[in-house]
């Protein structure tokens, strides 16, 4: 017989989702791959908010983190190649504030942020049901990180 893909309970999982503004013709799609995940696996609460840009994704996730009452905080962002090299330092900064917030916490902050050359490379990871996107697989990586941190016997943040 075919083994099932492994189905974790999120039933008991509360969710927050911080998503930015900047490219928002991709990080709408992001959000919606990621709320779609979320009723797919029964996440049993879920909060979003929305930042300026990716650089804004780590002070607030870190403040959500440090509240207690979220088992992971979902970040959703776009960064994309343009004329100057600001897009790399978006994009560094993103990524160790994001991991500085779930380290200091103790709460899985999960870095569901596209960086990418072009447009249509963020839009192709950022697809429809059924199709590749992100901000699901960002949403199933903060699922698993806080189903495996229950289980070692964690509740919430320290
Ligand atoms: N923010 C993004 O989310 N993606 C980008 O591609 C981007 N670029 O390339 O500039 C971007 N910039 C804005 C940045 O996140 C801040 O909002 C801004 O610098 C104010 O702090």
């Amino acid at each position: 017989m075919a083994q099932q893909p492994h189905q974790p309970d999120a039933s008991e999982l509360s969710l927050a989702i911080v998503v930015a503004r900047f490219n928002e013709h991709v990080t709408s799609r992001l959000l919606a791959g990621a709320e779609d995940a979320i009723k797919r696996h029964g996440v049993a609460r879920h909060n979003v908010l929305r930042v300026p840009g990716s650089f804004e994704l780590p002070v607030v996730a870190r403040r959500l983190a440090a509240r207690g009452r979220y088992d992971a905080v979902v970040c959703l962002g776009a960064v994309i190649r343009h004329e100057t090299d600001h897009y790399l330092h978006v994009a560094t900064q993103a990524a160790w504030g994001i991991q500085r917030a779930a380290l200091d916490t103790g709460v899985p902050c999960i870095f569901g942020v596209l960086t990418c050359e072009t447009d249509e490379q963020a839009l192709a990871r950022a697809g429809g049901p059924g199709e590749r996107n992100a901000g699901a697989d960002a949403v199933e990586a903060a699922i698993e990180t806080a189903l495996l941190l229950r289980s070692m016997g964690d509740t919430r943040a320290p």
